[in-house]
């Protein structure tokens, strides 16, 4: 068939109405995309990146890619202002900050750029939509439920965050003391909440404070992949009873990853960072060209990834949710550390 053909047979069946809104090939065409993460130095943010750019090349963009020198807002200040001056078509962006964000990510949105976050989510008058890894409560409730379950059903148990301003980090925190409230883990203390800021070595700090300020400590949560991290290896190399569980890379954590006394983490939960920039990608995309405008209801396919649905989120603006927590343990971790 020739391409005439198949572009009046096309037409036809859209105004017929039988053709849904798929995603044309190379929809980023002659279009440039940036993805600002919250940090270098982060190997999920890298993976969250090389998503995002895998999909916006596929689809014939520019895709830019820009890890701010520290996790703050105003490191992310001056690359938003600077995207503006390039006139990039859309802004993707982990925010560091919920509200301090706003004057710079309107300015960009007010210069026709498609502003949409992931990861971390800026207020809703900063952004068209949020790419949200997994349901707000839907994680609390999987954290809170190991934690009772690797304590025992009591004890004393810890945080380890990531930078206290980060949304996504404090959201979760927030559903895990809301899950908390519940009776089934009302012999459960959490004692602290403690911030190593995504930083290795200050995640490491943290963790051994803990350890020293509260000699029975059960459980340490750590709901960031960074804070995980460092937290395992000093669990394990301490042969601490203190065991672990929280957000992970797999492929940061299969060592740690046991059921038995030699190993600091029994299982942990995470999604695939990549398939969030991939998200954030098709996103973006869709906002550029104008398919959806990041409203309740819009709907767009997302290639491999399939159909998403905007949906209105807790804070008033709105999200598309990527998918649900995955559990790592001993029985799949082997398979997974090389994805991810
Ligand atoms: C860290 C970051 C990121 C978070 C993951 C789980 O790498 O804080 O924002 O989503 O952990």
């Amino acid at each position: 068939m020739n391409k005439k053909v198949i572009s009046a047979l096309l037409c036809g069946a859209m105004v017929l109405g039988t053709v849904s809104p798929v995603m044309a090939a190379g929809a980023a065409e002659g279009k440039t995309f940036a993805i600002v993460t919250k940090a270098a130095g982060n190997p999920y943010n890298e993976k969250e990146a090389q998503g995002f750019k895998e999909i916006i090349e596929a689809e014939g963009g520019t895709a830019i890619i820009k890890h701010p020198e520290t996790a703050t807002a105003d490191a992310q200040i001056s690359v938003i202002q600077s995207l503006i001056s390039q006139q990039v078509d859309g802004i993707c962006i982990a925010g560091n900050d919920e509200n301090a964000l706003q004057a710079a990510l309107e300015d960009a949105m007010n210069e026709g750029i498609k502003v949409s976050c992931l990861d971390a989510k800026v207020n809703p008058d900063s952004r068209m939509t949020f790419v949200n890894q997994a349901g707000v409560t839907e994680i609390g409730e999987a954290l809170m439920d190991a934690v009772l379950d690797i304590s025992g059903g009591e004890g004393q148990w810890a945080i380890v965050s990531a930078t206290s301003q980060a949304t996504n980090q404090n959201a979760w925190i927030e559903a895990m003391k809301e899950v908390m409230k519940d009776d089934k883990y009302s012999k459960l203390e959490l004692v602290e909440v403690a911030y190593g800021d995504d930083e290795p070595q200050k995640s490491t700090d943290v963790t051994q404070a803990l350890l020293q300020t509260y000699p029975d400590l059960k459980v340490i949560c750590a709901s960031t992949t960074v804070g995980i991290a460092s937290a395992a290896k000093v669990l394990q190399d301490n042969g601490s009873s203190c065991k672990l569980t929280g957000l992970g890379l797999p492929s940061e954590m299969s060592e740690y990853i046991g059921d038995d006394d030699a190993h600091s983490c029994p299982y942990m939960f995470l999604w695939n960072p990549e398939d969030v920039g991939r998200l954030g990608a098709y996103t973006s995309i869709a906002l550029v060209n104008e398919e959806i405008t990041g409203a309740v209801g819009d709907k767009f396919t997302a290639g491999d990834l399939g159909d998403y649905e905007v949906t209105e989120a807790s804070d008033g603006g709105t999200e598309v949710i990527l998918g649900s927590p995955f559990k790592f343990d001993p029985s799949n971790i082997e398979e997974w550390k090389d994805v991810y």
